[in-house]
């Protein structure tokens, strides 16, 4: 009992190991305090990264200067391409399925309406002629989330 019972600094002059005992936690306060800052600072550093990859991500896929482009895999190769107006691109698919290359948006393909391929078996292709500079969205209509894009150029 005598053992556990803490010692007061009002009871007797505070000794040399209560000082002691004391520095050692306010060490680890200390350094908790630091852990949390560097817990900040790794936050603020992932963040950094993070902004980093998406700016690299939406600027990193540039759009190829082809006018062919393959349906492989449920996606368009190259997603994103340029082209001057006046130009007839070329769409080839490769999959065993069928895909219908359609103009933006899904469903009502108002955007070109004249951009329709109509279902293309495995190894079909479809032409078509942009005459119109801008940058024109297009899908798959059977499966929408296949999207790519056309920039057109002033020819
Ligand atoms: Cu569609």
């Amino acid at each position: 009992m005598q053992k556990r019972r803490r010692k007061t600094a009002s009871s007797k002059p505070v000794p040399e190991r209560a000082w002691g005992f004391e520095s050692l936690s306010q060490r680890f306060y200390k350094s908790r305090k630091i852990f949390s800052a560097m817990k900040k600072l790794l936050f603020a550093v992932l963040v950094g990264i993070l902004l980093v990859a998406g700016c690299t991500q939406s600027s990193g896929n540039p759009p190829v200067a082809t006018k062919e482009v393959k349906i492989s895999n449920f996606a368009f190769v190259p997603q994103a391409i340029t082209i001057k107006a006046g130009d007839t691109v070329t769409w080839t698919n490769e999959d065993s399925v069928p895909h219908d290359v359609a103009s933006n948006p899904h469903p009502t393909h108002t955007d070109l309406p004249g951009l329709r391929s109509g279902e293309l078996q495995k190894g079909q292709s479809y032409n078509f002629t942009f005459t119109q500079a801008g940058t024109w969205g297009y899908h798959c209509h059977l499966h929408p989330s296949m999207a790519g894009t056309v920039v057109v150029e002033e020819g």
